[in-house]
């Protein structure tokens, strides 16, 4: 299997992150997707390629074009005003507050385009989420193609990000991005698989209405996993999604059994719809030693995911690297599920 590496991932370093309302080192670092490069280069999987620019356009198909613009700027805009450093959120519009003016204040449109503080944005965050947006694309491009299949190494990760909010360490979702461009080139009916630890509501969200893609995801239950406030299992889809949704909310610290009891339940659904491509969101802060998640997947549980995942058997399959935060552990996992599927 190809790989494409977002090359220009490292443009996005954070040294700090809130969490719990202190500044603590960042858990999204560059040298992640560096252990991954060199795991994946270890393992000779094929061809790594770089991204091709696929424009603005298929970004824009799932995104709000005032909160890209304001992405692309907001660092600048930070600088120009005194800033020093990444810049953070402080202020929400919640329940009763109006979202639907855009404010003048910088401070007032972070808050407006975000949901947390523990996402920073720094200098180079929007060279890297558009790169790493394109590398999902050429990823798609591949997947589409002969080979049927890729894997896309890129940073930040993207499920977390909404259509107008980034958050999670998110800014551009990825996945919804190709998944969007896979119905533009003519596909009919798109499954997104999310095993990241964290449910993936922004991409959950993105095609909450639809019936055009599938989200299904095994996660952390977010009655006390980030981020909290979607991922129950009561959410099915509304309006003609309705019953095109799938979660399977897990307790903090649950067995690998039950974990893989849990993605069977996400994939039946997935295998009666049947779709002409399969997407799957590959954190792998589901890793036993991940410090910032509890579940208790190993290289053994990695590999028989990549198998279950193969023998699911979609017709198209594409990798998108989301979370995981054992830095040293993370390459050496995402090629267990890869060599997994492809045994
Ligand atoms: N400082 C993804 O895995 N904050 N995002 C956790 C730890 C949010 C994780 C607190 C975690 C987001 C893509
Ligand atoms: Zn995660």
């Amino acid at each position: 299997m190809r790989t494409v590496y977002n090359q220009r991932h490292a443009a996005h370093a954070a040294t700090h992150e809130f969490f719990r309302g202190r500044l603590v080192p960042a858990f999204e670092v560059p040298a992640r997707a560096d252990y991954v490069l060199q795991a994946v280069q270890a393992a000779q999987f094929g061809e790594i390629l770089n991204p091709v620019d696929h424009g603005l356009a298929p970004l824009e198909r799932v995104h709000a074009p005032a909160y890209l613009r304001f992405i692309q700027g907001a660092h600048a805009e930070w600088l120009a005003l005194g800033g020093e450093g990444d810049a953070f959120p402080a202020v929400w519009p919640v329940r009763s507050l109006r979202s639907d003016v855009e404010p003048a204040s910088f401070a007032a449109r972070m808050g407006l385009y975000s949901m947390d503080s523990g996402t920073p944005l720094t200098a180079g965050s929007w060279e890297a989420s558009y790169w790493g947006a394109q590398a999902a694309l050429t990823g798609l491009d591949l997947a589409l193609g002969d080979e049927g299949r890729a894997y896309v190494l890129t940073r930040p990760p993207g499920h977390h990000a909404g259509a107008d909010f980034f958050g999670g360490y998110c800014f551009i979702n990825n996945a919804a991005v190709a998944a969007q461009a896979a119905l533009d080139r003519g596909l009919s009916r798109v499954a997104i698989l999310d095993v990241d630890y964290h449910h993936g509501n922004g991409t959950q969200a993105i095609f909450y209405e639809r019936s055009d893609v599938f989200y299904a995801s095994v996660h952390g239950d977010p009655r006390t996993e980030y981020p909290f406030f979607l991922g129950h299992a009561d959410e099915r889809g509304a309006g003609a999604g309705l019953g095109f949704n799938a979660n399977v909310p897990l307790p903090s610290g649950s067995s690998n059994e039950a974990w893989f009891a849990a993605l069977e339940e996400a994939l039946a659904p997935l295998a009666r719809y049947a779709p002409d491509l399969l997407i799957v969101s590959l954190g792998v802060d589901t890793y036993a030693h991940d410090p910032i998640s509890h579940f208790k997947l190993d290289r053994l549980e990695f590999g028989q995911l990549g198998q279950r995942i193969a023998a699911f058997g979609a017709p198209r399959t594409l990798f998108l690297q989301e979370g995981g935060y054992a830095t040293e552990a993370i390459g050496h996992n995402v090629v267990a599920v890869l060599r997994g599927f492809e045994e």
